[in-house]
């Protein structure tokens, strides 16, 4: 059996897509409007909230294209402080105007491919700071799943230990070409859905992360065992450009 590779794992993170109902919207009054909108924009506040004591974060995107409208990615110390995110919406008077259109649950994770040997990673307070990092306020959002291969003649769980890391150099020096350009979490899902990992990129020109995903892509860590889902791009939502989203 080969040795699996040893995780360091932070926040919990949920992917909550939604898609505003329209039809729903369109035909409400503006008094139920404005109590939806306000109702959002106080959880919104309650979230940003979290962020600024560290307990938590919040991306907050609109969704270019049909996939969905809202993008949100919440981080949290728990699985119950996640489900409480959803349920809350769930219960405000914008929720109502929602559909469910998609979710991830993961966690953030960093694993040792590339930890330099006999330092304890979690006396290094970078990393620390990234297994519960406050998410950028990029510009645009890219969130994707993806799993690695486990074919016979691909099997990424069977090769060893060293020739994953031989592997992960290579996809971590990609990486790092775009280091100020885009900033990535990846989480781990394995046991909690049905993709291995979500990744998460940010980034102020959206166009890098079309650079990044297609460099890597000839990189042999994903082009012979990256297995990917759907993408979601999006464009960063603040309390003046929700207002906006809704009400035109
Ligand atoms: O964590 C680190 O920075 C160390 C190096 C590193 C690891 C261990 C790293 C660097 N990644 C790691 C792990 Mn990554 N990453 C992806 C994708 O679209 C694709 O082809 C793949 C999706 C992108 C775009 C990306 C970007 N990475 C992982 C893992 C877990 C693998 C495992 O455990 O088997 C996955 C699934 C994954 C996928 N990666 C980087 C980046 C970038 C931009 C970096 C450089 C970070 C930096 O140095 O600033």
């Amino acid at each position: 059996m080969s040795e699996a590779a040893q995780t360091l794992d932070g926040w919990y993170v949920l992917h909550d897509l939604r898609s505003i109902d329209w039809e729903a919207w369109n035909a409400a009054t503006p008094s139920e409007k404005d109590s939806a909108l306000n109702d959002f924009l106080k959880l919104v506040a309650d979230w940003e909230a979290v962020e600024t004591r560290k307990e938590g974060s919040l991306a907050l995107y609109s969704v270019v294209g049909q996939k969905a409208d809202i993008i949100f990615m919440h981080l949290r110390e728990t699985l119950e402080e996640l489900n409480a995110i959803e349920n809350a919406f769930n219960r405000s008077a914008f929720g109502r105007f929602t559909r469910k259109e998609y979710s991830y649950v993961s966690v953030v994770e960093l694993s040792n491919y590339m930890s330099p040997p006999g330092v304890d990673p979690l006396q290094v307070p970078e990393i620390v700071a990234r297994l519960k990092p406050t998410l950028p306020k990029s510009n645009h959002i890219c969130f994707y799943p993806m799993n690695k291969k486990r074919d016979l003649q691909d099997n990424w769980y069977m090769l060893p230990m060293e020739e994953r890391k031989t592997l992960m150099r290579s996809h971590g020096m990609i990486g790092r070409g775009y280091a100020g350009k885009v900033k990535q979490v990846i989480s781990g899902s394995v046991g909690f859905d049905d993709w291995e990992w979500g990744v998460t990129l940010f980034a102020d020109d959206a166009l890098q992360f079309k650079k990044l995903v297609y460099e890597m892509r000839f990189d042999e860590v994903s082009a012979r065992y990256g297995e990917f889902g759907t993408f979601y791009v999006g464009n960063l939502l603040t309390g003046e450009s929700i207002s906006r989203l809704l009400q035109g």
